[in-house]
């Protein structure tokens, strides 16, 4: 099989970019390690930028995001029972979307199959051979069977733990890590969320309320990162969440069934640059950023952006000079959303390392918060609007 882009994973960066390349009449086959249902059952993001939402409603794949997603207008962060609230577009002009990521993964499956175009599931990539030459193969087994797939340009959108960032030939690649100490519990629930967004830093741990439609709450609690959702009765994480929202009298947070619930690590990592010979590497499967800040799928979107521009202009002119600089146009942006979610991190979390003088001066920079509206717009700022990238 023969293409121009094999893409490596169907999660956002590699759906994004095979609908974007096809917008500029460039083919590209999709390889995806999973199967369709699984791909589109997995439980992650909720956050969509305004760069995210107005790329998928210029792929003309937005309606059910429109019909479907919820306006955020309110980002609110509470800490010692205050509240701060973040007047989203007040303060930038803009708000953010909440539209679960299996949704949008969903959307944009089901938008390449109706249009009859390759996206192969349970395809998982083993090898690329020849990233340095014009003819790159990329070798995946399907079916207990090896087949090879010949393109012009590879795209590793394989995610963190994906086959791509391995295939970068020794000594090219720096990578940068940040580990943090804790991980995050996520549960959805059958239950009417907070009207806003709501972060908390309580003496017990961060806590995050998200909500994914009108009757779905999205939860979040910090957890150590050894711990098992089964630890976790209903009944805990409820009277969790009520103690560290500063719900006293319980009326608050709505309770209801739990039918989901995940444990997800949190860790900031950036492996530099993005590309090599003909092999470009594009979202998680090149950085990774704590999802305090809500950033990855939209990092995930930007690059496949800038990667799908950059691909066209080689197409229509021959000439590599953009696509030689797709790392570097990327990186200054990478390193800002990395800053940004490490930021939010470190404001929001306990940290077993903190000493009262780290703690005073973490309750101290939110007591700030609330009271300057300069620094209340450089987070709204940054929550709506890192990722925007020209086209
Ligand atoms: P993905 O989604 O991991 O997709 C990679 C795909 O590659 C496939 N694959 C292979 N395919 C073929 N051959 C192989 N050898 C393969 N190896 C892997 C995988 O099966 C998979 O389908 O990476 P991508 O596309 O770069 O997208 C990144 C996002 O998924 C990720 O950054 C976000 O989910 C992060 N994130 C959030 N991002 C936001 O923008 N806003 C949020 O609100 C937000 N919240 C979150 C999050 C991530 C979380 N977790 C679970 C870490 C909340 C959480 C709890
Ligand atoms: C979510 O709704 O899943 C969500 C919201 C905000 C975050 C991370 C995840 O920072």
């Amino acid at each position: 099989m023969k293409t121009q882009v094999a893409i490596i994973g169907a999660g956002p960066a590699g759906l994004f970019l095979a609908h974007l390349l096809k917008r500029q009449g460039i083919e590209s086959v999709v390889l995806e390690l999973r199967s369709r249902e699984y791909a589109e059952g997995r439980v992650r993001a909720g956050v969509l930028e305004a760069g995210t939402i107005d790329t998928l409603n210029n792929l003309g794949l937005g309606e059910r995001m429109m019909r479907e997603g919820l306006v955020d207008n309110g980002l609110d962060m509470r800490f010692n029972g205050r509240t701060i609230h973040l007047d989203l577009p007040g303060l930038t002009g803009r708000s953010v979307r909440i539209y679960g990521q299996q949704e949008v993964v969903r959307d944009l499956i089901g938008a390449r199959v109706n249009e009859g175009d390759p996206l192969i599931f349970e395809a998982e990539v083993v090898r690329i051979e020849g990233i340095e030459t014009s003819a790159p193969r990329v070798h995946y087994k399907q079916g207990g069977e090896m087949k090879v797939l010949e393109c012009a340009f590879v795209a590793g959108c394989d995610g963190f733990h994906g086959v791509s960032r391995a295939s970068m030939p020794e000594g090219v690649i720096t990578t940068y890590t940040r580990a943090y100490n804790f991980a995050w519990l996520g549960v959805l629930a059958k239950a009417a969320p907070m009207s806003d967004m709501t972060y908390v830093n309580h003496d017990n741990g961060f806590a995050l309320c998200s909500r994914r439609s009108a009757s779905i709450s999205r939860l979040y609690l910090q957890v150590p990162p050894s711990d098992r959702p089964e630890n976790w009765t209903d009944a805990r994480i409820w009277d969790e969440l009520h103690t560290r929202m500063f719900d006293d009298g319980r009326t608050e947070i709505q309770e209801g069934e739990i039918f989901q619930r995940d444990i997800a690590q949190l860790r900031a990592f950036i492996a530099s640059p993005m590309q090599h010979g003909n092999l470009f590497l594009a979202g998680d499967a090149v950085h990774i950023v704590p999802p305090t800040g809500a950033k990855g799928l939209n990092m995930a979107v930007a690059d496949a952006r800038i990667l799908a521009r950059s691909m066209a202009a080689y197409f229509s002119s021959n000439s590599r000079a953009e696509l030689d600089r797709y790392s570097a146009e990327c990186m200054a942006r990478v390193w800002k959303t990395i800053r940004f979610s490490a930021y939010m991190t470190g404001l929001l979390h306990r940290f077993d390392e903190h000493s009262p003088f780290d703690r005073g001066m973490q309750l101290t920079e939110l007591d700030f918060i609330s009271q300057s509206e300069a620094a209340q717009r450089a987070i709204a700022e940054q929550y709506v609007k890192l990722s925007d990238v020209a086209d």
